[in-house]
């Protein structure tokens, strides 16, 4: 049996019944620069316990699933060029072969399920790419978020994604797209998409008790719940549409390809919008922190 190994932290809190929140390690190895990322793991997860719940970063060290890391395995993972980006169809071998790698959204939520854990708080979840309907690069994410039952709290899709089809394709899933104190779907970067979203909520306690309908009902698969940047970062959607479209040429051109693909974009995006895009990248993972606890200490309170 493969048994996650919990940190001090995550083990008292699972054996006390205190909220936890689930962060990914995908956005540390592959989503953010160094130093940044290392700062903004560590700043997190205090956001977690500030908001009054314990934050447990997934990752695989030495083919164990990891559920909270120590700060040298942060250190460790943020460092590192050439960790693997793990999902659910590479998350087994790794653990056979005894490697480490990082947890995209996908292998996030299935360790979290195995976990125990309800809430899982990123920065954006993977989408349907531009041009799919040649490529067909379409994220495992999509299809996880309909098969194991966790919330996953996200600042809606990339901008370099396209929205109108990712939507479309978390319809088909029956995965429910929920915005947070809007009736827009957030586009990361941008607090609007210019498209509605198909569910809205206002309260951390309408998203728990949802949850825990789903769970009830024996319904597969989790929420997406989509909670728009800080006004204040925001980036608005035209402006980062150019930075979007020339990275967008790049990857094509250098002909990147698979799972390179989001990691190149990310980058590119990040050296033409000068550092702009990283202050808002910061700014939305810590919102959806905060707002994973709130909603993770609300499904920890037994059901009225
Ligand atoms: N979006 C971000 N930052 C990230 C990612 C997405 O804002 O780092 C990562 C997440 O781990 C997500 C993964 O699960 O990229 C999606 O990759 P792909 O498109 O290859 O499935
Ligand atoms: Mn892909």
């Amino acid at each position: 049996m493969i048994l996650p190994a919990y940190s001090d932290e995550v083990f008292n809190a699972r054996d006390s019944g205190a909220p936890i929140v689930a962060l990914e390690s995908t956005v540390i190895t592959h989503g953010l620069p160094f130093p940044s990322n290392l700062e903004t793991a560590r700043r997190t997860e205090s956001d977690v316990r500030e908001s009054g719940a314990v934050p447990a970063t997934v990752a695989i060290v030495d083919g164990q699933i990891r559920i909270g890391l120590s700060d040298n395995e942060l250190q460790m993972l943020a460092r590192s060029a050439d960790t693997a980006k793990l999902s659910r169809a590479d998350l087994p071998m790794a653990i056979a072969q005894g490697r480490t790698g990082s947890t995209t959204v996908a292998a996030t939520i299935i360790c979290a399920d195995r976990a125990g854990i309800d809430v899982f708080a990123t920065g954006g979840i993977g989408g349907v790419h531009r041009g799919a309907e040649s490529s067909f690069d379409v994220s495992a994410d999509l299809r996880e978020l309909a098969l194991t039952p966790v919330t996953v709290v996200a600042a809606g899709a990339k901008a370099v994604l396209d929205l109108p089809k990712t939507l479309e394709v978390l319809e088909t899933l029956g995965v429910p797209v929920i915005a947070f104190g809007q009736d827009c779907f957030p586009a990361f970067w941008s607090r609007s998409s210019g498209l509605k979203a198909p569910l809205r909520a206002d309260s951390p306690d309408e998203i728990a008790r949802a949850h825990q309908i789903r769970r009830n009902l024996g319904l597969s698969g989790g929420q997406f719940v989509a909670n728009p940047i800080p006004a204040e970062a925001e980036i608005p959607y035209p402006e980062i549409q150019t930075a979007v479209e020339a990275a967008l040429r790049a990857a094509s051109a250098e002909g990147i390809t698979g799972k390179e693909v989001t990691p190149f974009l990310l980058s590119r995006i990040l050296e033409l919008t000068e550092g702009r895009s990283l202050t808002a990248n910061v700014a939305l993972l810590r919102s959806n922190a905060r707002l994973a606890a709130e909603i993770a200490k609300e499904i920890s309170v037994p059901a009225r």
